[in-house]
């Protein structure tokens, strides 16, 4: 039985009196951000008060790892709760004219909450495909609502994007030859280009509506917000343009933030903040290659598009009122386990498939040691013949292979440079991320024989459970799939231009 004492007294708590009543779910996901981007996570000028309360009242992971240091696979790892190489999503990213996408025979975090009777919602970026006839949108994957954008904001002319004030143009440069960014509403483009100044307001009007619409009809809800808003270029609205001492990475950083504020009154006001999971991560570490508009990784060593800890280790944070006790894990946990996670508490079945993720019931509610020993590292552009670059195995981590990436360019340290080329190690690069986080001093001697061979039967073992898919981002690209609101028109893409959204015709679907 699962009295409200008992939900009082932190350590009784079983995962089955969790399950009584299945918990809502808020999945947080933020684009480009480093491990020390966030005021909680010790970045001295970022503005992230909401954040830092969630941090505050919440669990923070120190220890918390993506499986790629770019989007698309990231993301699908996130929602699959499986290694990119297993659903094809590699090498790199997936583009605006893509002809593959996340395969449908893929099983979502959506889908497995929708077989508990779930209604769910992704507000922000997909970057898991669109296809032919939206054959890879959000809502062939689970998901009953989606407002946002296809792929990253950059992956479309950005010159004329409206930044702030509403006549200056946009810092920086974006793909050209291809079609503005556009904003889907379900499977229908409502605007294109989108109106970035607008657009976070129109988000967590969204998530709101969705919220609410959920609450009165008693059903118990999943909402996907996987924000774009510190990707490059940073944008913010009228409210936030020039407010942070950090600048427009700050600003961009800080309107997000004020966003998740949103959704924490909104699951005040519908009574329903304590019994709603909010899990917070982002995508990949920063962009170190937009300098001081991009974001930071902290003490951890290089960022985006690299196997060093900046590229994949990211904050993280589990916030649940009642149920999560206050206070800092440095388990070793990954963006895999959300899967496994929500699921449990849930009390949905797995997927019958061969899952990555671990469930991490034992560390949100201290009730245990983590399942997770080891993290894998694949680089952006994975290979059956390489195979991961580097291992994490308890506080350990071992580099098999390094390589610097454009991302990760301009910082003082050149191991981050794209002109780092791909090198090879026999023996394997070994730091001991506890007493180094940095990865600065690699062990060497035959005292750490015994460590390099434990994580080489490891990755041995691993990577014979592996069987890469097919890629999905080798199909390669159709310019006729590029997504445009007037889909015959001519010339193209140029002609993929219309009307201001009517955030009122948003209504949320319940099935
Ligand atoms: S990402 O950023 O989508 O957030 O990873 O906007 O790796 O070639 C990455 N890339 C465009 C991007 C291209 C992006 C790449
Ligand atoms: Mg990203």
């Amino acid at each position: 039985m699962c009295s409200q004492r008992i939900i009082a007294v932190f350590t009784l708590i079983t995962v089955e009196c969790i399950r009584a009543s299945p918990p809502n779910f808020v999945l947080l996901f933020a684009d480009d951000l480093g491990y020390g981007d966030l005021g909680c996570f010790g970045h001295p000028s970022s503005l992230t008060p909401n954040l830092d309360r969630l941090a505050a009242n919440g669990l923070r992971f120190t220890d918390f790892y993506v499986t790629s240091p770019v989007c698309s696979p990231s993301r699908a790892a996130l929602l699959t709760g499986r290694y990119q190489t297993r659903s094809g999503i590699y090498p790199g990213v997936l583009y605006p004219g893509s002809k593959g996408g996340l395969p449908l025979n893929e099983t979502t975090i959506a889908e497995v909450l929708k077989s508990q009777g779930y209604v769910t919602a992704m507000v922000g970026k997909w970057h898991l495909g669109v296809g032919p006839n939206g054959t890879y949108l959000p809502t062939r994957q689970g998901f009953d609502n989606y407002l946002g954008i296809p792929y990253s904001h950059d992956q479309g002319p950005c010159q004329n994007l409206n930044c702030f004030p509403p006549d200056v143009k946009c810092f920086g440069h974006c793909d050209q030859g291809v079609v503005t960014v556009p904003v889907f509403f379900g499977e229908m483009i409502e605007q294109q280009p989108a109106d970035f100044l607008q657009l976070e307001k129109a988000y967590s009007d969204f998530a709101s509506q969705f919220i609410h619409v959920a609450v009165q009809n008693k059903l118990p809800f999943f909402l996907y917000y996987p924000s774009h808003h510190t990707h490059y270029p940073q944008y913010a609205g009228a409210e936030y343009a020039g407010m942070s001492p950090r600048g427009p990475f700050g600003d961009a950083l800080m309107e997000f933030d004020g966003s998740v504020g949103k959704i924490l009154q909104t699951l005040e006001e519908a009574g329903v903040i304590n019994n709603t999971l909010i899990f917070f991560t982002g995508d990949n570490g920063p962009e170190l290659m937009r300098k001081s508009r991009g974001g930071n990784a902290g003490l951890l060593k290089c960022g985006k598009g690299t196997t060093y800890d900046g590229g994949m280790r990211e904050p993280a944070i589990a916030y649940w009122p009642g149920f999560i006790q206050p206070g800092v894990t440095r388990a070793l946990s990954s963006s895999l386990d959300i899967l496994p996670t929500f699921a449990k508490l849930a009390g949905a079945s797995l997927p019958e498939v061969e899952l990555d993720g671990v469930d991490m019931t034992n560390v949100l509610f201290n009730l245990g040691p983590s399942k997770r020993k080891t993290m894998f590292f694949y680089p952006t552009f994975p290979s059956e013949k390489y195979g991961v670059f580097a291992v994490r195995w308890k506080n350990y981590k071992a580099h098999y292979y390094t390589q610097g990436a454009a991302h990760s360019e301009t910082t003082p340290d050149k191991d981050c440079s794209v002109l780092s080329i791909l090198k090879h190690y026999d023996p394997p690069l070994l730091f001991d991320l506890e007493s180094d986080p940095s990865e600065n001093y690699n062990l060497s001697g035959p005292e750490w024989d015994s460590v390099r061979q434990q994580i080489q039967a490891i990755k041995e073992q691993f990577e014979a459970s592996v069987v890469f898919g097919e890629s999905e981002i080798a199909k390669g690209i159709d310019p006729a799939l590029e997504p445009c609101c007037n889909p015959n028109c001519s010339p193209k893409p140029q002609c993929c231009h219309c009307t201001v959204m009517d955030a009122d015709t948003a209504s949320i679907t319940i099935t």
